[in-house]
């Protein structure tokens, strides 16, 4: 079984989208192995984004984050980082195909509903960025 870090973005908590995405996660077959609202600090955005700090859409990305709260997910399933990048769809909305988290619930490239690793280092990091050793029990 394989692990990986998602988050549901405040686009989509703040317009009551929360519910709907995780019923989508469950029907995939992810187990939720923890699961918590927090609004995402200045820091901890900056430090989460920190591989993106020169692209020319990091402050907006930054304040985007912070704006209100996420939903910060630790999701187990077989090849659950590829799994759940594929459920996601195209990070911009309007490339992603039919069916996926971003089409359906996305605003934009910058709100697009949804964050997942993009490979076993970065979940590992990410996850432990964010929930201790024993919120993942
Ligand atoms: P993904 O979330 O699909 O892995 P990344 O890692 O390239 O995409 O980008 C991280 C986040 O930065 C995206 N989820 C999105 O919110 C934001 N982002 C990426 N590209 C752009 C862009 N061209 N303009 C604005 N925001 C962007």
């Amino acid at each position: 079984m394989e692990r990986t870090f998602a988050m549901i973005k405040p686009d989509a908590v703040a317009t009551g989208k929360t519910g709907a995405i995780l019923s989508v996660i469950e029907q995939n077959g992810f187990r939720v192995v923890a699961m918590k609202k927090h609004t995402i600090s200045q820091k901890e955005a900056e430090g989460f984004y920190g591989v993106h700090k020169e692209r020319p859409f990091f402050g907006s990305l930054v304040s985007f984050m912070t704006s209100g709260p996420s939903v910060l997910l630790v999701l187990e399933k077989e090849g659950a980082i590829k799994a759940w990048r594929d459920l996601m769809g195209a990070t911009n909305p309007a490339n992603a195909a039919e069916g996926t988290i971003r089409k359906m619930f996305a605003e934009s490239i910058e709100r697009n509903a949804s964050h997942g690793s993009d490979a076993p280092e970065t979940a590992a990091v990410e996850t432990v960025f964010f929930f201790s050793h024993s919120e993942l029990l």
